[in-house]
């Protein structure tokens, strides 16, 4: 009979490499489900900032190895370096073949990848370890809250859809505009005129639809779609600048008239007043024919780049085509037609207004889930 003190140790040892198999067990089955040979891992760095954070645990998977598409966040490994990093997806060459190629870079750093690729000029399929879809804060991080109504119009809609291009989690706060919640003193601490949208960013408050954008792309520059020059451009800033003040002094003013005779007034079972309507329409054209010489020449309203400008354009301008009011879709100006169809065409937009800011919220969370 073996003594009770060993007895106990052999025990406590049986105990400590059954607990050590069935985890061992779980991590293999974790391996299989995957398809992914680290399904999880510990980030290390923080180049990856503001989304990712050192001490993060992200969850991987590669269910897919060929369909890695720009804007998802990979774990990739180089022969020769002993690290694995976690980057976005920057580029991808040669989508439609079985052996693209991939550029990555670190959302918090200036430049690509290609350093680190140990003198390749590229990564390939093989070099991806798993694509992150979920993980654990180290520390808890508080999402972003975005102030907004039911419907998905106005302001809110733009910013919505700012967050969703730049793949920015958020959780969607109804303000209950048909019983004049915006102007609950509640809101009003947030909101001193009492409107929507309203960002709140684990308590930095910030309205004006234009300045919240302005915040989102400043504060997570290389997340999602690149929506402003860079910082450093001076002369892209300054033609920033003036394509935004332009559309709220030469689009926003002239086309709210008009909304406001076949939308709002419709809306609140007033008549239309068509002095005013026919003297909207008369100055609303006269600034998209100026628009038209510009989009001539350029294909954005700040310069090649979509940006931040051309969505401001989207606050109520796309509530005057179902009112009866195709004046952006005018034959007579093809290049402002061009413009305006391409930006109620981009599939963010499309899916915002077909599913609403909940929708937009849950899948801009779940692309990077908690990330
Ligand atoms: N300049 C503001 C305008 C915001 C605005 O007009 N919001 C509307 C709804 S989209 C609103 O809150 N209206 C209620 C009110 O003005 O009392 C912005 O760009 O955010």
């Amino acid at each position: 009979m073996l003594p009770g003190r060993i007895r106990r140790a052999l025990l406590e040892g049986l105990l400590f490499a059954s607990s050590l198999s069935s985890s061992y067990m779980a991590y293999a089955a974790a391996e299989v489900v995957t398809n992914c040979k680290s399904p999880v891992v510990v980030v290390l760095s923080g180049s990856m900032e503001p989304g990712i954070h050192r001490g993060d645990l992200l969850l991987l998977s590669n269910w897919a190895p060929n369909e890695y598409t720009n804007g998802d966040i990979a774990v990739y490994e180089v022969p020769g370096q002993a690290e694995s990093i976690v980057h976005r997806v920057l580029e991808t060459r040669d989508p439609q073949s079985s052996s693209r190629r991939y550029i990555t870079k670190g959302d918090n750093n200036e430049v690509d990848d290609l350093t680190l690729y140990n003198g390749m000029q590229w990564l390939e399929s093989e070099h991806l370890v798993g694509k992150v879809y979920g993980a654990n804060r180290s520390t808890s991080t508080m999402v972003l809250k975005l102030y907004a109504g039911a419907r998905v119009a106005g302001g809110s809609a733009v910013v919505a859809l700012v967050l969703a291009l730049k793949k920015i989690p958020y959780e969607y706060i109804l303000v209950d505009m048909a019983n004049k919640e915006n102007k609950s003193a509640e809101h009003l601490k947030r909101h001193p005129y009492g409107q929507i949208p309203v960002l709140d960013d684990d308590g930095f408050i910030l309205y004006e639809t234009r300045a919240i954008c302005k915040y989102l792309e400043n504060k997570f520059p290389g997340q999602g779609m690149r929506l402003a020059p860079a910082m450093t451009d001076v002369q892209g800033q300054a033609l920033f600048d003036q394509a935004a003040s332009v559309e709220v002094a030469n689009f926003y003013r002239p086309m709210l008239k008009v909304v406001q005779e076949v939308v709002f007034n419709k809306m609140m079972g007033r008549p239309t007043n068509q002095a005013n309507l026919d003297d909207g329409l008369k100055d609303f054209g006269a600034k998209l024919d100026v628009y038209e010489q510009l989009l001539a020449k350029q294909k954005y309203t700040a310069g090649n780049e979509l940006s931040l400008v051309d969505l401001y354009h989207l606050t109520y301008a796309p509530s005057l085509e179902p009112a009866g009011v195709d004046i952006l879709q005018s034959e007579s100006r093809p290049n402002v037609k061009r413009w305006w169809n391409e930006l109620i065409g981009l599939p963010a937009w499309v899916q915002l207004k077909g599913e609403g800011y909940k929708h937009v919220a849950g899948l801009a969370a779940g692309t990077t889930s908690g990330v």
